[in-house]
C-alpha cells in the first residue's frame, strides 16, 4: 500500500542528502513512533541536578566525562570537530575539526584513547586524549551513530537496533545484539554510554533515553527526558543527544544537538 507520509520522508530524506540520517534532526523526516509499551519495564523521570551552559553552535553527537573533562564530538558537514570542553563552563578548550567532507558522530574513550566515529564514511578515527591528534584510523562497513566503552569492548549503534560489539584495539566487530522492547525491535538507537554494566541510549528523534542490558538486547528502563528546555531554548535546538555519566553513579550529564544548556540529572 502506498504509503504518503513515508514517502514524503524518504523523499526529503533522496532531496537533502547533506542533513539526512543521523544528522537531521528535524529536517523534514517524520516523527519516530513511540516506544513499544510493556508494563515490566521500568519508567524513569528526570531531576535535574544542575544546569550548565553549552555551545549552542555545537551539533552534539558524542558526549563523555573523563578526569572532570568533556570529550565531545560534534556533527555536520563543513563544521564537525573533536573537543574538549570545561563542564563548569561550556568553554571549548581544545579542538580538532574533521574534514569538510566527513560527519562526525559518536565518541568514546577507552584507557588510552579517544574513539570518533563518522555518519556515512566509515571512518573510525582512534585519537590521543591528550593533543586530540589522530593515532590510526579504521575503516568499517554500514552507518555510524553512537560509541560507548564498556571497559572490554566497544559498543557501537548504526540507527538501527543493532548494536555492535568491538575489538577496542583493533576496532574489529566481535558480535551483535538487537534491542528489543516487551519483544519488538527499538530501532534509531543514537547517542550511547556504558555505565553501570548497562548501555544508556537516546532514541533519535525522541526525548527518551533507554537502559539496555548488553547480553540480551533487552530494555529494563525507559527514561522521559522531555521537557529539559524551555520553550525558547528548544526553538532553536535540534534533538537531545548526548549523554554522559557524571561523577556521582547514577547521575549523568544531557545534552542535545545546537542545545544551549546541559543538563546534570538523576533518573527517578
Ligand atoms: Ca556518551
Amino acid at each position: 500500500m502506498f504509503d504518503q507520509k513515508r514517502a514524503a520522508a524518504l523523499f526529503a530524506v533522496a532531496a537533502l542528502p547533506a542533513l539526512a540520517g543521523c544528522g537531521t534532526g528535524d529536517a523534514g523526516a517524520e516523527e519516530s513512533s513511540p516506544l513499544p509499551e510493556d508494563p515490566a519495564v521500568e519508567q524513569l523521570s528526570v531531576e535535574v541536578l544542575d544546569t550548565f551552559d553549552h555551545d549552542a553552535d555545537a551539533f552534539t553527537q558524542g558526549l563523555e566525562l573523563r578526569d572532570g573533562v568533556f570529550y565531545e564530538s560534534t556533527g555536520l558537514y563543513g563544521s564537525s570537530d573533536v573537543r574538549t570542553v570545561d563542564p563548569g563552563t561550556g568553554d571549548v578548550l581544545d579542538s580538532e575539526a574533521l574534514p569538510d567532507d566527513q560527519f562526525g558522530e559518536g565518541l568514546t574513550l577507552t584507557e588510552d584513547a579517544v574513539w570518533q566515529i563518522t555518519w556515512q564514511e566509515g571512518l573510525a578515527y582512534q585519537r590521543d586524549p591528550e593533543t586530540l591528534d589522530v593515532v590510526e584510523t579504521f575503516e568499517y562497513e554500514g552507518e555510524g551513530w553512537g560509541i560507548c566503552y564498556d571497559g572490554e569492548r566497544l559498543v557501537m549503534s548504526d540507527g538501527s537496533s543493532t548494536l555492535t560489539f568491538r575489538d577496542p584495539a583493533s576496532f574489529e566487530a566481535l558480535g551483535t545484539v538487537d534491542v528489543t522492547l516487551g519483544g519488538e525491535a527499538v530501532d534509531q538507537i543514537n547517542e550511547l554510554e556504558c555505565a553501570g554494566g548497562q548501555v544508556w541510549a537516546n532514541v533519535w528523534q525522541t526525548d527518551e533515553i533507554v537502559r539496555i542490558d548488553p547480553a540480551t538486547g533487552e530494555v529494563g528502563a525507559v527514561v522521559d527526558a522531555s521537557g529539559l528546555l524551555t520553550e525558547d531554548e528548544a526553538a532553536s535546538a535540534d534533538v537531545l543527544n548526548g549523554i554522559a555519566a557524571a561523577e556521582e553513579e547514577g547521575t549523568f550529564y544531557i545534552t542535545g544537538k545546537l542545545w544551549p544548556k546541559l543538563f546534570l540529572v538523576r533518573f527517578v
